[in-house]
């Protein structure tokens, strides 16, 4: 809208499209706005964060990592040591900067990290039990990961991460399945899914809660490991798997081949994945 001192008010459309543009705007604390001529409503414009995932590997009998900034074959670029031989990895944006970084659980204790540099974790606390498998996703929407774990067909999430009990918790698979966790329909939540290790059936839900999965597929073969990531930047995470050293990823979560196939790591390691560098 402009004044014009001898018509007062006028209001012109600024762009011709479905939201008919007229104005935009920012508040006190500079979320943006956009006002939408056609309609009378006013639309926030949310950041999206940065979302390209890429891959890595660690490797169980030592603790190594290798990270990629490609989800292409050739050498990592980063190779640290991190954790533990039997230390189980996962990846996560732990202080909402844009970068994931790295982490471990072990025995009930999760050891988080900041950076991808060999050194101390930054955060450690006890959540779950041996034997639990740990997850990791942003569950509230708020642009920080945190962890959970996967127990015998149950999910306890934490929305901080720190010790305490789950925020959440919900049935979801089988006991014996894998834990996985991702974006599958891009509002900004990450919400859960399980693998079938035994013949590759992956469940996914689009709430953290129990009831029946929105999406039921089938991707990989019997031992394959899933790893969940966006890898083409949409905003949707998708799945993938990790066989004999070669990641088979894959742009949309449907029955189909592969989209992405690259080599990294050696068989036994296992995959994570995760925007290591921050650039979209
Ligand atoms: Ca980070
Ligand atoms: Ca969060
Ligand atoms: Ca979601
Ligand atoms: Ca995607």
């Amino acid at each position: 809208m402009y004044q014009d001192a001898a018509l007062g008010w006028t209001s012109v459309q600024l762009l011709d499209t479905p939201y008919s543009i007229s104005t935009f705007g920012e508040d006190e604390q500079g979320e943006l706005y956009l006002a939408d001529y056609a309609s009378g409503k006013i639309h926030n414009i949310q950041y999206r964060e940065p979302g390209l995932d890429t891959s890595g590997v660690f490797r169980p009998g030592n603790g190594l990592l290798y990270l990629k900034n490609t989800n292409t074959s050739g050498f990592a670029d980063i190779a640290i040591n991190y954790g533990l031989g039997g230390d189980y990895p996962i990846a996560g944006d732990w202080d909402g900067n844009g970068t994931a970084t790295i982490g471990v659980y072990r025995n009930g204790s999760f050891y988080l990290r900041n950076s991808n540099t060999v050194g101390f974790a930054d955060i450690v606390f006890a959540f779950g039990a041996p034997g639990d498998q740990p997850v990791a996703g942003d569950w509230n929407g708020d642009g920080v990961d945190t962890i959970g774990v996967y127990r015998n067909g149950q999910f306890l999430l934490r929305n901080t991460n720190s010790s305490g009990a789950a925020d959440t918790s919900f049935y979801l698979g089988n006991p014996g399945d894998v834990g996985i966790a991702g974006d599958w329909n891009g509002d900004g939540s990450d919400t859960t899914g399980v693998f079938r290790p035994g013949n590759g059936v992956i469940f996914l839900k689009n709430l953290n809660t129990s009831g029946f999965a929105d999406v039921a597929l089938n991707y990989g073969l019997a031992g394959d490991q899933p790893v969940i990531g966006d890898w083409n930047n949409d905003g949707i995470d998708t799945i993938g798997v990790y066989r004999n050293a070669q990641f088979l990823l894959r742009n949309s979560n449907t029955i189909g081949f592969a989209d992405i196939v690259f080599d990294l790591g050696n068989p036994g390691d296992m995959p994570i994945a995760g925007n290591w560098d921050g650039i979209p």
